[in-house]
């Protein structure tokens, strides 16, 4: 079956208004505004299975469902594109080919939840996708399909873009929504979650890049067809898998959710690279826990990568071979993730540079026994925070402990790293 992310890419440019439309794009919006209610859109997209695709994996129709419809005022809708887990570029390379989905995917969202404003807001550096996204716009318009009177309707949508200054925790909703504000990027405290009290105080949907994406496939095909796509019936719809690391074609590639992670790295990235051997992965962005060879024909579903202890997350897979040394990985994760804490809640601010200070001695063959517990400590009780920021930095150090512990300690017996010379 075609799925349908990258069902109108080009190669190597962006497709054109023209052509998306000949390939069936804006049908989907048509479709809605001549015989569907805002409510039927959102159950379609309830029906469908659909789950967010920035990390978190919730239900698309559930969250969109918490926005109360019966206070005055405006409701917001936010594309968060905000795209800089390590690891993770599948929003860029969306938005590179084909800006069209999330501009028909976000204008049917807001006339589902009766939104007047929408805004896409976008990382510093992904310059080629925001002037995508633009040129988009302007073509929706002079098109009738987007600002006022859409299709001759009643219903008036505008979308702006906002590019951010560029900080990871921009991408944390509650974080966003304060910059969008022209605050300091610090998250508030949930609840209130933003579909209920979000910007300028109003219900507020954020939604990923890719799930806003995948809207107008399921409004146009139906959600029992969307949910068909998956390979499992824990499933639904088809995922943007980005790969990196040791594998012979890095890409990112739009495959049906439940695929194994074997025939990932085996088909779509041509296997391993050198001939090397598969030791490790993590799944799903930075975030994420884990993966091991005996993982090598799990399911790529959000149920199946749980309960094998990780997530699917955003779907950012990066490979490791036997020659890599996971301490030095985590390492190098840390010190993003320290780098990029707001500095707001104190374990966050303060416990992230002190695991990576720990990690370093651990790699640099300073280690201690003791390490190993201080570092188990530091897992649990980095959890105790705002935002997923910090809980979302302890889970390689998680899968590294509870996996790799044997290699953390022969860095700290031998006093130096095995995989140094
Ligand atoms: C209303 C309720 N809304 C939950 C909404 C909530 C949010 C969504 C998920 O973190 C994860 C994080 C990273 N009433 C609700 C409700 N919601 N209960 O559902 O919420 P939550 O809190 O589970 O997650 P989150 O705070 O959105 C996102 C992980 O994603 N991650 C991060 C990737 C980051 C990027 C990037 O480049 N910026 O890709 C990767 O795995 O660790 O766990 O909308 O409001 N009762």
């Amino acid at each position: 079956m075609e799925l349908p992310l990258f069902r109108h890419n080009r190669p190597n440019r962006v497709v054109t208004f023209d052509e998306y439309r000949e390939e069936g794009g804006f049908e989907a919006l048509k479709k809605a505004f001549s015989g569907m209610s805002p409510n039927d859109v959102q159950q379609a997209v309830m029906d469908s299975g659909l789950r967010g695709r920035g990390g978190a994996g919730f239900s698309t129709g559930r969250k969109w469902s918490f926005v109360p419809r019966d206070l005055p005022g405006p409701r917001w809708l936010i594309c968060n594109c905000d795209e800089m887990e390590p690891g993770t570029y599948k929003d860029r390379v969306l938005l590179e080919h084909n800006p069209y989905s999330v501009i028909e995917g976000m204008t049917l969202a807001c006339y589902a939840l009766g939104v007047r404003h929408a805004f896409i807001f976008i990382r510093k550096g992904y310059e080629k996708a925001a002037a995508n996204l633009a040129r988009g716009i302007e073509e929706a318009k002079k098109a009738g399909l987007l600002g006022e009177h859409i299709l001759g309707s009643e219903h008036s949508i505008d979308l702006d873009l906002h590019l951010s200054a560029g900080r990871y925790i921009c991408g944390e909703e509650t974080a966003l929504i304060n910059a969008l504000e022209g605050k300091r990027p610090n998250p508030r405290s949930k609840p209130p979650f933003p579909a209920v009290k979000g910007l300028w105080q109003g219900p507020t949907v954020v939604n990923n890049v890719e799930t806003l994406a995948n809207v107008p496939a399921i409004v146009a095909n139906g959600a029992p067809w969307f949910k068909g796509l998956a390979l499992n019936p824990e499933g639904a719809g088809s995922k943007l898998f980005c790969v990196s690391g040791s594998v012979k074609n890095r890409a990112c590639v739009e495959l049906p959710i439940g695929t194994t992670l074997g025939d990932i790295i085996d088909g779509a990235c041509g296997g391993m690279r050198d001939g090397r051997k598969f030791k490790a992965c993590i799944p799903g962005g930075a975030s994420t826990q884990f993966l091991k060879p005996e993982h090598w024909t799990l399911p790529m579903d959000y149920e199946t990568v749980a309960k094998a202890g990780s997530r699917l997350g955003s779907g950012g897979v990066i490979v490791f071979d036997e020659g890599h040394c996971l301490v030095e990985a985590t390492l190098n994760l840390i010190t993003f993730f320290a780098r990029e804490s707001c500095g707001w809640c104190t374990p966050c601010r303060e416990g992230l540079p002190y695991v990576k200070e720990i990690l370093t001695r651990i790699e640099n063959g300073r280690g201690e026994e003791d390490d190993i517990t201080i570092l188990r400590e530091h897992v649990k009780y980095l959890n105790y925070t705002f935002c997923a920021l910090a809980p979302g930095a302890m889970a390689p150090l998680d899968g590294l402990l509870r996996d790799f512990e044997d290699e953390v300690r022969e860095h700290i017996t031998k006093k130096k790293c095995p995989f140094k010379g």
